[in-house]
């Protein structure tokens, strides 16, 4: 029987070859795609998120995690999208202009789609031109924007009043380490979340 717990232990040491391996094994077992997820590889993107915010691990640490995570999301994904019902909403998601970092954007459009929906992910280094085109392009119903710099933050409030200058009936979500609730207050977005579990309840709330 395939071992979740093992999975979420080869996320954590970052071992991508092992955790492909049970997530190949779970999936011929019919364990539910959901089920791994879950309780594999977001069970193991916590535990680094914690281990990482005590400063008990670095960069290296999480970058490692994060590539076992994807490869192991290689698998699931097909299945988690078969397994889905209609989606429940299409959301399109990037980080901002200037921006590289991308995990916790990864984060959360991977629990997006375990949650069930539809997400464009637009990767890193996005302009606001090219939300709007691909918001219009794919008739998305939500937006997500993440920045983790200070310096990038500002390509948040861009991006949404190119959103709106477009005419475009989005819901804007932001999330990323520096940003708060006060300031997508601030700039006007329609939602904040500190973590991706919050980041899908708040998507959940705002299609329903
Ligand atoms: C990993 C990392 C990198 C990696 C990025 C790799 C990658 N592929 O992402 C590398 C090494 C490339 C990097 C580069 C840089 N980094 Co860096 N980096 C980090 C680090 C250590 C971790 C970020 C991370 O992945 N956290 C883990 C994830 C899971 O958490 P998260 O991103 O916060 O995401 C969660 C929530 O915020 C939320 N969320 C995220 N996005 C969204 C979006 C939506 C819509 C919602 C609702 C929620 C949401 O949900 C996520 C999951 O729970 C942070 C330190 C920190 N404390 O954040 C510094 C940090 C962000 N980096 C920093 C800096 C300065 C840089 C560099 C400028 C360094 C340099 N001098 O070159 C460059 C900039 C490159 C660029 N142009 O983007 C600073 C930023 C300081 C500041 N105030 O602006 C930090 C804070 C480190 C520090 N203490 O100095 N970095």
């Amino acid at each position: 029987m395939a071992d979740l717990k093992a999975l979420a232990e080869a996320i954590i040491k970052g071992d991508q070859n092992t955790a492909a391996q049970i997530t190949r094994a779970a999936l011929s077992e019919r364990i539910s795609p959901k089920r791994i997820l879950d309780e594999g590889l977001v069970a193991g993107m916590e535990v680094i998120g914690k281990r990482f915010s005590r400063n008990e691990i670095f960069i290296p640490e999480v970058l490692f995690a994060a590539r076992s995570m994807k490869a192991a999301m290689a698998l699931l994904e097909p299945e988690l999208l078969k397994a889905g019902v209609e989606p429940v909403g299409r959301v399109l998601i990037g980080t901002v202009k200037g921006d590289q970092h991308d995990i916790g954007k990864n984060l959360v459009a991977m629990m997006l789609k375990g949650a069930g929906f539809e997400v464009i992910d637009l990767g890193t280094d996005v302009s606001p031109d090219r939300f709007v085109e691909q918001a219009k392009a794919k008739q998305v119903h939500v937006v997500g924007i993440s920045a983790l710099l200070t310096t990038t933050m500002p390509a948040m409030e861009r991006t949404l009043m190119a959103l709106k200058a477009a005419g475009l009936s989005v819901k804007v979500l932001i999330g990323g380490a520096p940003v708060t609730q006060a300031y997508a207050d601030k700039i006007g977005a329609d939602g904040f979340a500190p973590n991706a579990a919050e980041a899908v309840d708040l998507a959940k709330r705002i299609v329903a």
